[in-house]
């Protein structure tokens, strides 16, 4: 059995019910028939919790449905993590990134994702969990010498703390860095997408083309 007939949608009404047994069983299954780990992510997993979002949305669903989902999204991530961060190539890296979720936000699977699939692709990944304050960030940058900065906020209510911490970033020694700016509010103010994606674009790539790591003192927004 290959990707094609591999059954996706029980993974992600798995996920959907917060069934983390079944999510971890069907992530098994995927990983025994030597499926990519990235298409269970972005076949299974995602999917489900997409729909977790919008019943959510729809007051279908309450934190308590919401956690049980995470708890799921993260029974089948943690299995996939190992493998996807593999890659990873010792000392000889591409650059290195810090990466948090903004002050007063707790969401943190995207960002997880986010770092999981830079750590891959052979950066070096500083993660701060959730909840970051400002000045974390601009002392782990300076701790860790970091090219990029990655931020995530996820809600209207957290968009000023990454403000902040874009501030602060930008009056410290950090502002060398390139800043690469996530979740699904990220990029509403005033920002066209057009825009978006050119600027991350230019932070990853830039610092690549001049041999340095990416992204030196650009900055990008993804969601
Ligand atoms: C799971 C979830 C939770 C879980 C979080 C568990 C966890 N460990 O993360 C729990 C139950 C704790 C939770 C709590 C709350 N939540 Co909530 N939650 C969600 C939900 C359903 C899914 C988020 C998710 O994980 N998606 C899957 C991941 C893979 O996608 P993602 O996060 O978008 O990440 C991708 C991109 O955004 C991007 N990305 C993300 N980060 C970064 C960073 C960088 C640097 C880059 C480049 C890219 C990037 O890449 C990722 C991969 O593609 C969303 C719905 C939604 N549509 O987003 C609501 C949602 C974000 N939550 C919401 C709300 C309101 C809350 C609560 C206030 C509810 C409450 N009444 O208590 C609390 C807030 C708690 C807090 N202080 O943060 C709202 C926010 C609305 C708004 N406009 O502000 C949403 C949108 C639901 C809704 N429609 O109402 N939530």
């Amino acid at each position: 059995m290959g990707d094609e007939t591999f059954d996706y949608p029980t993974m992600a009404r798995a996920l959907i019910l917060g069934d983390k047994d079944t999510v971890a069983r069907k992530t098994r299954e995927g990983l025994d028939l030597s499926l990519d780990p990235k298409a269970l992510i972005f076949k299974g997993l995602i999917p489900g919790m997409d729909v977790v979002g919008e019943k959510f949305r729809r007051n279908e669903y309450y934190v308590p449905q919401v956690l049980l989902s995470a708890r799921a999204m993260y029974a089948g991530l943690d299995l996939l993590k190992p493998l996807i961060t593999a890659a990873a190539a010792g000392a000889d890296y591409l650059g290195i990134v810090v990466i948090g979720t903004a002050q007063g936000d707790l969401h943190d699977i995207g960002k997880n994702l986010v770092a999981m699939m830079l750590e891959g692709a052979g950066f070096k990944v500083v993660n701060l969990g959730r909840d970051v304050a400002p000045e974390v960030f601009v002392d782990a940058v300076g701790e860790h010498s970091a090219n990029i900065v990655g931020i995530s906020a996820l809600m209207t209510t957290t968009m000023p703390a990454m403000k902040r911490t874009i501030d602060a970033l930008d009056q410290g020694r950090a502002s060398r860095a390139g800043q690469g700016h996530g979740g699904r509010r990220a990029g509403e103010p005033g920002v066209r997408r057009r825009d978006r994606r050119r600027w991350l674009r230019q932070g990853l790539h830039a610092g690549r083309r001049q041999g340095q790591g990416p992204g030196r003192g650009r900055r990008g927004v993804a969601s």
